[in-house]
C-alpha cells in the first residue's frame, strides 16, 4: 500500500507562522489601506496557516512609490555594494533553509524532500550567482555600461514560490533595479519570510516590496504607470492579458508561461535511467511544473518494455504527508487546481484514452490526485494537447526520429523537451530541430542558475537565468 512505511515527519516546530501578515512596503509590514485580508491554507490538510493582507490599488501605488524612491540610491551604488547585500541574502537563506523548506512545504503541499533538496539550494544559488554579476556590470570592458530599467513589477505563481521569487528578484537587484513583487494568492508566506530576510540583511528600505493578493493585485501592479518592467510567470491566458495591458506603454516585458513538454525515448536509451527521468519529469512537484515532461514519446519497438517498467516504478511511489521525508508525491496546491486536473483527466478517459494509476489510498482531507498514466493517446486527444499541470502523463509512440520531432513540436507551446538515447549524434540532430527553450538529454528537470530558461511560441518570451537573465533588466 502507499502508506506501508514508517513516517518521519519533519518538525513543523522549526517554523513560526504568525496568525496574520501585512504587506511589506518601504521596509515595514503594514495592513492593506482598506483592511482586506485573505486566508492561506495548507493544501495537504486544509488547515488555515495564516491570514494575509489583500493589497488594493492604493497599496500597490504606495509600494511602487517606495520602489521608485529607493531606485535613485540603489541604482547609484557601485555594483560591489549591491553584491554585498545579495551575498548576505544568499547566506541568510542558507542559514534559514530548514525553516523555509518546512514553510514552503506547508503552504504549497510539495514534499519536503523537494523543498529541502531542490527549491532551497537553488534559491540560494540564484542569489549567489547574481551577486557575482553585480560588480562585473559596472565595468565598461564589455562595451557601454548597461543601465537598470527602474521599478520592476513582478508577478509569480504558486508552484515554486520562493524559487520563482529568486529568479525574479536576484537579477533585478544585481542590475540596480528595485522591485514590487506579488506572490500567488495560495502561497504568499515564503515571500513574506523573504521580506524579513531583506530586513535581516539590512537591505535599504523600498528596494524590495511585497504586495500579497490575487489577480486583481497583479493586474494593478502590471498597469501601474510608474512600473518600468513587468516580469510574469503563470498561465498563458493571463500572460496574454498582461501583454495587452503592457502594449502601447514603454514598459519592458518578459513572460514565462505554460508548456507541454515532450520526453522522447529512443530504442537505444538507457531504460532504467529513462524511467527515472520520466518519473522525475512528470511527477516532480505533482507535475505542477511549466517545463514538465507531460508527453512521453516512446519509440514503438520498446513501448511494452518501457511501460511495464514505468508502471512497476510508479507502484513504488509514496503519496502522503508532504512533511514526511519519505514522501514522493505531495498534495495538489489548491482545490481549483485539483478540479482542473480532474476535469482534464476525465476528459481524456471520455475521449477514449486508456487510464491507469497504481493502487493508492488518497488522504481524506486536503487536495490529492493519484499519479496517472494515459496510453492509447493520439495527438487529437485533449490530454496530448492541453497543459494539465498535474501528475498526469500521456504516452504517444513514434517510429522514426523525424516523426518524434514532428510530434514533439506539434503543440502551441515550446518550453522544454527531453531526449533519451545512447547516440550523441542522434541527440544533437533531434535537439536542433526541437522548438523548445530547454532540451535535456538523458536527464530531465535539471536546473542551474548559469543556464538561461524560457520559451518559444505560447510559452512566452525572454530568458531568465544566466547572463541572458540580466538582459531582461538592463538597457544598453
Ligand atoms: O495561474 P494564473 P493559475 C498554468 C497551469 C495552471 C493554470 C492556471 O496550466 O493550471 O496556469 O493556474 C496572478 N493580472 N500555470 O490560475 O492565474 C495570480 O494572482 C496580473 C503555469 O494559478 O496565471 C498569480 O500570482 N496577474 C505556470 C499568477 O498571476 C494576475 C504557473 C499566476 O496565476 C492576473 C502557474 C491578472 N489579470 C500556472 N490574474 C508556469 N508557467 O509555471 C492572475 N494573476
Amino acid at each position: 500500500s502507499a502508506f506501508a512505511y514508517a513516517p518521519a515527519p519533519e518538525s513543523r516546530a522549526v517554523v513560526d507562522i504568525a496568525p496574520s501578515y501585512g504587506l511589506f512596503i518601504d521596509g515595514e509590514f503594514a495592513e492593506a489601506a482598506d483592511g482586506k485580508v485573505f486566508k492561506t491554507v495548507s493544501p495537504a490538510s486544509e488547515e488555515v496557516l495564516s491570514e494575509v493582507a489583500q493589497a488594493g490599488e492604493a497599496d500597490v501605488d504606495r509600494a511602487v512609490k517606495a520602489a521608485r524612491k529607493a531606485f535613485e540610491k540603489w541604482s547609484a551604488l557601485p555594483g560591489s555594494e549591491r553584491a554585498k547585500y545579495l551575498f548576505r541574502i544568499a547566506r541568510i537563506i542558507q542559514e534559514r533553509s530548514r525553516e523555509l523548506a518546512v514553510l514552503e512545504t506547508l503552504d504549497n503541499g510539495k514534499p519536503i524532500r523537494e523543498t529541502r533538496d531542490a527549491d532551497l539550494p537553488l534559491v540560494a544559488a540564484h542569489f549567489f550567482y547574481y551577486a557575482g554579476w553585480a560588480d562585473k556590470l559596472d565595468h565598461a570592458g564589455f562595451g557601454p555600461a548597461p543601465r537598470p530599467l527602474g521599478v520592476a513589477g513582478q508577478v509569480i505563481p504558486w508552484n515554486f514560490p520562493l524559487l520563482m521569487l529568486a529568479w525574479k528578484i536576484a537579477p533585478a537587484l544585481a542590475t540596480g533595479n528595485t522591485v514590487v513583487l506579488k506572490p500567488a494568492e495560495t502561497t504568499p508566506l515564503s515571500a513574506l519570510f523573504f521580506a524579513d530576510i531583506c530586513r535581516q540583511a539590512g537591505l535599504p528600505k523600498g528596494v524590495v516590496n511585497i504586495v500579497t493578493g490575487d489577480g486583481r493585485t497583479g493586474a494593478a501592479l502590471v498597469a501601474h504607470p510608474d512600473v518600468n518592467k513587468v516580469a510574469f510567470t503563470g498561465s498563458t491566458a493571463v500572460g496574454k492579458e498582461i501583454a495587452r495591458t503592457v502594449a502601447g506603454t514603454d514598459k519592458k516585458l518578459t513572460l514565462e508561461l505554460g508548456g507541454k513538454g515532450a520526453n522522447i525515448v529512443f530504442d537505444d536509451a538507457p531504460l532504467d535511467q529513462a524511467v527515472e527521468g520520466i518519473v522525475n519529469g512528470i511527477f516532480f512537484n505533482q507535475g505542477q511544473v511549466c517545463c514538465a515532461g507531460s508527453r512521453l514519446l516512446v519509440q514503438e519497438s520498446i513501448q511494452d518494455e518501457l511501460l511495464d517498467s514505468l508502471k512497476r516504478r510508479l507502484s513504488t511511489l509514496r503519496l502522503g504527508d508532504p512533511l514526511d521525508k519519505n514522501t514522493d508525491i505531495g498534495a495538489i496546491n489548491s482545490a481549483e487546481q485539483l478540479a482542473r486536473i480532474t476535469a482534464l483527466a476525465d476528459q481524456g478517459e471520455a475521449e477514449g484514452a486508456e487510464r491507469w494509476s497504481p493502487p493508492c489510498d488518497l488522504p481524506t482531507s486536503g487536495y490529492w490526485f493519484a499519479p496517472t498514466l494515459f496510453t492509447n493517446v493520439t495527438q487529437a486527444h485533449t490530454v496530448a494537447r492541453d497543459e494539465i499541470f498535474g501528475p498526469v502523463l500521456s504516452v504517444l509512440t513514434f517510429r522514426t526520429p523525424d516523426e518524434a520531432v514532428a510530434k514533439a513540436n506539434n503543440t502551441p507551446y515550446g518550453l522544454s523537451a527531453g531526449i533519451w538515447s545512447e547516440k550523441g549524434s542522434r541527440i544533437l540532430a533531434v535537439a536542433n530541430k526541437l522548438r523548445a527553450g530547454v532540451v535535456w538529454s538523458n536527464t530531465f528537470n535539471k536546473f542551474d542558475p548559469t543556464s538561461p530558461f524560457g520559451g518559444y511560441k505560447e510559452s512566452g518570451f525572454g530568458r531568465e537565468g544566466g547572463r541572458h537573465g540580466l538582459e531582461a533588466y538592463l538597457d544598453v
